[in-house]
């Protein structure tokens, strides 16, 4: 970096080399307008006199940019560019035409917003490329495909943040899957064209993507003339890449005589008849036409790393340079790492594109996924050819996690999670402070998921902080920012797309901020031995949560979906100030349940002493030995019958395998009530005259299986 610093001056000259990418020179002019240049002029020369100069491309900024200090785009691979800033000029030259386009948008990015000219930009050298070829969006949910509006803005953010792929793959779009066959009606073909001509401006490669599983015969020539006429139509609207996704169809359905002569029946031959119309989509498609992309297919064994007769089949008969998809080890990934991705590309013997299933929501449609990409090792971009995030049904709300899907797949080794989470807040917020503190305290209550198993981390640090200092006024005051953040972002977030697609996470994250204040306002009239207040406050608990619990998504079949939010830390807590009054008068309540498991989705553990057989606790994980499920009966009294009912029906086989019941007094130490093994539904009626306060059921072996208790109980103890 340079020490010194350049004004922007009133007008200023842009001198293009001959062959400037003209989406980068028109970035390059509004960035500068937007910084508060008057006029921008292009010039073969700059004219100097104290003028600011930007040079992009060519040999001027070859020049400029050695005179900075700065290498040039010598050595540097496809994209990459170098950019520097310093004694009263500006120079950006690209390694191609997409590398000047990313220099144009990082010089975005360093000039500031003003007004008027005379602001300050720090001099900078940079030397800039991408960690993997391709990075991008594939649009693959299940659920309402977004708006024809929402991914042309979707496109220029792509651009901005220099992702250079949209996988077009839309499972509810008909004419992708069910009706593959058929052709676009022309207003659609007209719209596609569109955002084919979009994404070009933007180095965005638009795919389009054709799933012919659900009804295809790999072996007939009339589906392989269906599929290329179909793909044709696109080539002529100006689509150069074609992908054939066959996830989520399975070998039992292929319902084909022609198929199975020739190939059998199995993986094996369903991996061989894949490679069979695929091949000759690649040779008999992709091959005549000259400037397609290479050929991207989607394995229907694409979330893990097993051999299997289906990948063995694939590895050795499709066509080397198709581009395979793979998901990670498991359909949503956690983790994924460097040795997986290795396995990836040995096992299915083809360059490896990921299809992450982050930050996707259609199986959690209750949900707004908005924390940062993560779990992600470093160094795995560089085993791939790509890296495609697929999103939520809500696509402006999904630019939170895009953008640092974006940050990683550029540059994963300078990635950290947390902090590419708040450059994607603070863009959103558009640098304004009061936006910026509402959409931290908004994504903070819908950040959990596989991938950030956590939720709200903020919010749960300063409940826990409360619980050690006391300090209500602290609390009161995050709870308020997050009470107030919906009417904020409302009101000042310029993405009004954001705004409308989480309405209903914004009425009731309002909602819960009102219930959680008020727990907190109990909670100090207990400790105030203010009873009558208390009182009061207590009994406006039950109607505010479930007015919080009230706002619903309304999915694409009109299905009603009661949205989640901050769950498992503001329930919690307000739940928690409810047992804390019952304790304060002498009631005792239901008993409290609480584990040391890591908790799936919302099957909290107060579901398993909620009376209702229905709902479960569910962990997130295999028990150890040593874990356990406590209930806790708020005060020692003579033991009644205990039941453990676990397992669920679909997951019949989560229940402890190998556990013992026990009991105590203080919760410290324990005596043994009885044991269990191999039963989902244990009931255990304890010797007369035994005394607790404290139940538990603990494992004493690891196991594979999760935990499911749909109820834990103490005879009379309700
Ligand atoms: O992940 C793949 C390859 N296919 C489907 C997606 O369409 C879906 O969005 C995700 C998440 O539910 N799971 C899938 O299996």
């Amino acid at each position: 970096s340079r020490s010194d610093q350049v004004a922007v001056t009133p007008a200023v000259t842009v001198v293009a080399g001959p062959r400037a990418d003209a989406a980068a020179l028109a970035v390059v002019e509004t960035s500068l307008k937007d910084a508060g240049a008057q006029r921008v002029v292009r010039a073969e020369q700059a004219p100097g006199g104290g003028q600011l100069s930007v040079y992009v491309d060519g040999a001027g900024a070859a020049r400029a940019l050695a005179e900075l200090g700065a290498r040039g785009t010598d050595g540097l691979p496809a994209e990459g560019y170098a950019l520097a800033v310093g004694a009263g000029r500006i120079a950006l030259a690209g390694k191609d035409a997409a590398g000047t386009y990313y220099a144009a948008q990082s010089l975005r990015q360093l000039l500031p917003h003003a007004e008027r000219w005379g602001a300050r930009v720090p001099g900078t050298v940079v030397r800039d490329w991408p960690a993997t070829p391709l990075r991008g969006v594939i649009e693959g949910f299940y659920g309402t495909p977004w708006s024809h509006r929402a991914r042309l803005d979707q496109l220029d953010f792509y651009g901005a943040h220099k992702m250079n792929l949209y996988v077009y793959s839309p499972k509810d779009d008909a004419y992708l899957r069910e009706k593959w066959r058929d052709p676009y009606p022309a207003d659609q073909l007209a719209q596609i064209k569109e955002l084919v001509d979009r994404a070009r401006t933007r180095h965005v490669e638009f795919t389009y993507a054709l799933s012919p599983g659900l009804s295809v015969c790999y072996s007939s020539d009339a589906d392989l003339r269906a599929l290329t006429a179909k793909f044709a139509t696109l080539w002529d609207i100006g689509v150069r890449t074609f992908a054939v996704p066959l996830d989520d169809i399975s070998y039992t359905d292929w319902n084909c005589a022609a198929d199975k002569d020739r190939f059998g029946t199995g993986g094996g031959a369903a991996g061989a008849a894949q490679a069979h119309l695929l091949n000759r989509v690649n040779q008999e498609f992709i091959a005549r036409h000259p400037g397609a992309e290479p050929l991207q297919m989607v394995p229907t064994e694409y979330y893990d790393v097993k051999p299997s007769p289906y990948k063995k089949a694939l590895a050795t008969q499709l066509d080397k340079d198709v581009l395979v998809e793979w998901t990670g080890v498991g359909v949503i990934a956690p983790t994924m790492t460097v040795a997986q991705a290795r396995q990836a590309r040995e096992v299915f013997g083809h360059p490896i594109l990921t299809w992450d299933n982050y930050p996707v929501n259609d199986y959690v449609t209750n949900r707004l996924l908005l924390g940062p990409f993560n779990g992600r090792e470093k160094g795995l971009p560089e085993q791939l050819a790509g890296i495609t995030a697929n999103p939520m049904i809500q696509p402006a709300a999904s630019k939170l996690a895009l953008y640092t899907v974006a940050d990683y797949a550029w540059n994963d080794s300078a990635y950290d999670a947390r902090t590419s989470w708040g450059g994607a807040i603070e863009e959103l917020a558009g640098g304004d402070a009061r936006t910026a503190r509402a959409l931290r305290a908004f994504a903070d209550a819908h950040y959990a998921s596989s991938l950030n198993p956590r939720q709200a981390p903020e919010l749960a640090a300063a409940i826990e902080k409360f619980g050690k200092d006391g300090e209500a006024r602290r609390l009161d005051a995050v709870l308020r920012n997050l009470q107030e953040a919906p009417a904020v972002l409302r009101e000042r977030l310029t993405d009004r797309g954001f705004v409308q697609d989480s309405a209903p996470w914004l009425d009731a994250t309002r909602a819960w901020g009102v219930a959680a204040r008020t727990a907190l306002r109990l909670i100090e009239a207990i400790k105030a031995d203010d009873g009558a207040r208390a009182w009061k406050l207590r009994q406006q608990i039950p109607e505010l949560v479930r007015t919080a619990r009230s706002f619903v998504y309304v999915d694409m079949t009109g299905k009603r979906i009661p949205v989640l939010v901050a769950d498992g830390v503001l329930d919690t807590f307000v739940e928690g100030a409810v047992a804390a009054h019952d304790r304060a008068l002498g009631v005792t309540g239901r008993p409290e349940g609480s584990t040391d498991l890591s908790v799936y989705q919302d099957n909290a553990v107060s579901r398993m002493t909620d009376g209702d057989d229905a709902t479960y606790f569910w962990s997130g994980a295999g028990p150890k030995a040593g874990s356990f499920v406590a209930l806790d009966l708020h005060a020692e009294r003579p033991l009644g019958a205990v039941t453990l009912a676990m397992g669920k029906s679909g997951s019949p086989d989560d229940y402890l395998r190998h556990g013992v019941l026990e009991y105590s007094s203080d919760g410290k130490s324990w005596q043994r009530l009885a044991a269990f093994d191999g039963k989902a539904e244990v009931r255990v009626e304890p010797p007369a005259g035994v005394r607790a306060r404290y139940v538990r059921a603990r494992a004493t072996q690891a196991q594979d299986n999760w935990l499911v208790v749909r109820e834990f109980a103490v005879a009379g103890a309700d």
